[in-house]
């Protein structure tokens, strides 16, 4: 139960923080006083550290009295037991620039967050247990949340309002009412966990969107029942369906759309400025509480991006079309937000910190280093794992990246021979090969069968790639790599070698890193390949450097690396990965490159791994560039062409 403290007792008791709702007058209280949060969404995982006072800078100027962020389990346990909470993953730090900035906080641990980043938070290494039901009260599902949250509470209670930190409110789970589950012993155990760690005052609240049925699984008595809607609802409905939950106190959208989300292969989605600020306009008239998704969207670096079903997986650009471009730039529908709050709220007046300038470092001269079957030797150092049959990723302790499944032929197959992972058991793409010979694609709700060609006891090489594990719905346990068997014509295929592949250490320590022990092993130009039938190349590291010179004031600069000539691939610069390029298909074309990863002290070194068809037949055409304005809504034009299957 949430207590109302009288605004007498509170405002006699000045030192005494409150934060608390007011059924009376329908409002938020804060030290007695009504409150109305005008709230933006950040994702700290999303942004490079170098840059979170920026961003949240730009938020306070923009007229927001407070942000509302997530925190994603397994970004700070990415093996059970193994913690962090340093450098880019430091949330305390992140909260604590916000409470200097005098920016509230609403927090949201979820332990699900959704959020198109991956597996919506949960951690991979839960799907160990094969037969987990997320999101539920399964015992192992449970005991892992409880020893997480465990460590994460403890942290977040001296920043709790009530306790001098800027946090005023903190979201139980997410939408839970959109889950299958609809397990309230799970929301029994999360509401006695959150209160055992974060005391009997704070306010824990839910959001569901505006199904009655969502709202009715995804709340509890105990929690604030807050909805979401974006600038398409009838706001006088969605009022209805979070008064049939609340019927006094504060109207809260906690989810109010500034832009969306995009997929590959699909349109850059964008909602205009005008939708924007005219919905804005009327929720913060109707004396709503809004909490603006995205205000700043930022960047799924490395892995990070999540998936949904039928299987999509989003891009390396979380940009969203919102008001803070990916870069942190103003744009338009920024200054437009502001006009609109001002109408309401004073709006801190002062110097807006301005978009960053970006420099075009130019081309850069990759060359081939090691095909990934060249590099198994430091890619997977402890070798295969021998197995009769595929196991998954998580099976193999590997949770991202890729994993290189690998046997022989049992046959002649001097004609076209179908090889085949029924029932879509590719989790989600492969890159297959017949003795170094690329033989075409599987892919995830595409291609489940293609021809390939060799002689009996060749080699058959299935290079697996996660793109990302779903996260929103049901299919949530998303799997990674073979995840059924594979037939040849229609016998199975046995006796497999699984290679785990580290390619961050291997990439930072052999193959291109800043510390490159001199693995100049590559093929001469115009060495002879076997030739692919389809022009396909097998899936290779490269490296370029570049030099940024010290003696021009204030580089280095933000940049956008693309990819001319080049088809899928993964790009890291110094070591940091920085994510997936796929030009291919688009939209995105281009991937920011934050200025905190590049160096003037030494070169800094580039490393693509290329997975479908590298330009570097012709070494002319073996360059990325750096440009100084992004591309992130440009669908491919170019049809890839497919092996007849
Ligand atoms: C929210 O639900 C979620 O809470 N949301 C979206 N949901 C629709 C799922 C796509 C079929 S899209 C953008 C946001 C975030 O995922 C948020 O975490």
């Amino acid at each position: 139960m949430v207590y109302l403290r009288s605004c007498a007792v509170v405002a006699n008791n000045a030192s005494l923080r409150t934060f608390a709702i007011d059924y009376h007058q329908d409002c938020f209280l804060k030290d007695g006083q009504r409150f109305r949060y005008i709230s933006g969404s950040i994702h700290y995982h999303r942004i490079p550290r170098f840059y979170w006072k920026d961003r949240l800078l730009k938020m306070k100027m923009a007229g927001l009295n407070a942000i509302q962020m997530y925190v994603p389990w397994n970004f700070h346990e990415p093996q059970p037991g193994k913690y962090q909470f340093s450098d880019d993953h430091d949330v305390e730090h992140f909260i604590q620039l916000a409470h200097g900035l005098g920016l509230l906080v609403i927090l949201r641990p979820g332990p699900y967050i959704c959020a198109e980043w991956d597996m919506g938070g949960l951690p991979a290494w839960l799907l160990e247990k094969e037969s987990i039901c997320l999101r539920s009260s399964d015992p192992d599902y449970i005991a892992a949340v409880d020893k997480w949250l465990g460590v994460l509470l403890p942290k977040m209670k001296p920043l709790l309002y009530q306790n001098g930190g800027p946090i005023i409110t903190v979201q139980v789970e997410n939408e839970y009412g959109s889950y299958f589950t609809c397990d309230y012993n799970y929301l029994r155990f999360l509401q006695k966990c959150f209160r055992r760690h974060l005391g009997d005052e704070v306010l824990l609240f839910t959001t569901d969107g505006l199904s009655a049925k969502s709202v009715g699984c995804g709340t509890l008595e105990g929690f604030y029942t807050t909805v979401d809607f974006g600038t398409g609802a009838n706001i006088t409905a969605a009022i209805q369906v979070q008064r049939k939950f609340e019927p006094r106190g504060p109207l809260v959208n906690s989810e109010f759309y500034t832009g969306w989300l995009d997929h590959w292969g699909a349109e850059h989605s964008r909602v205009s400025t005008q939708a924007v600020t005219s919905s804005l306009y009327n929720l913060l008239a109707l004396g709503m509480n809004v909490n603006m998704y995205m205000f700043i969207g930022g960047t799924n670096f490395g892995f990070w991006n999540g998936a949904n079903m039928p299987y999509a997986p989003q891009p390396t650009s979380y940009d969203y079309d919102a008001p803070l471009s990916e870069a942190g730039d103003l744009t338009e529908k920024y200054f437009a937000i502001r006009d609109v709050i001002r109408k309401f709220e004073k709006v801190p007046e002062g110097l807006i910190p301005p978009s960053t300038p970006k420099f075009a470092y130019g081309k850069v001269t990759l060359r081939k280093l090691k095909t990934v079957g060249e590099a198994l030797d430091v890619l997977s150092p402890a070798g295969p794992v021998k197995s009769l049959y595929p196991l998954t990723f998580v099976k193999v302790k590997q949770y991202f990246g890729f994993v290189l499944y690998r046997t022989t032929l049992p046959e002649n197959c001097s004609s076209p021979t179908p090889l085949s992972v029924p029932t879509g058991g590719v989790h989600d793409r492969a890159y297959v090969s017949v003795n170094g010979v690329p033989q075409g694609i599987l892919e995830r709700g595409k291609e489940t069968s293609l021809n390939i060609t060799g002689v009996a006891g060749a080699t058959l090489d299935l290079l697996v790639e996660n793109m990302g594990r779903v996260n929103y719905g049901r299919y949530n346990n998303d799997f990674k790599g073979l995840i059924s068997n594979v037939t040849l014509h229609n016998r199975v295929l046995t006796d497999w070698l699984i290679f785990p592949l580290n390619t961050e250490d291997a990439v930072r320590s052999h193959l291109g890193g800043r510390s490159d022990h001199g693995n100049r092993c590559c093929r001469k130009s115009g060495d002879k390949r076997p030739h692919s039938p389809l022009n396909f190349t097998l899936p290779a590291f490269h490296v370029g450097n570049f030099s940024i010179p010290t003696d021009i004031p204030d580089l280095p600069q933000d940049t956008f690396i693309q990819f001319p000539g080049w088809t899928k691939g993964q790009v890291w610069i110094n070591g940091f990965n920085l994510g997936r390029y796929w030009p291919a298909r688009g939209p995105q074309m281009t991937l920011f490159v934050p200025q905190n990863i590049l160096v003037t002290s030494v070169p800094n070194t580039v490393v693509v791994l290329e997975l479908e068809r590298s330009p570097c037949e012709v070494p002319e055409l073996c360059t990325v560039e750096f440009v100084d304005k992004p591309v992130i809504g440009k669908l491919a034009t170019t049809k890839v062409p497919r092996k007849n299957s």
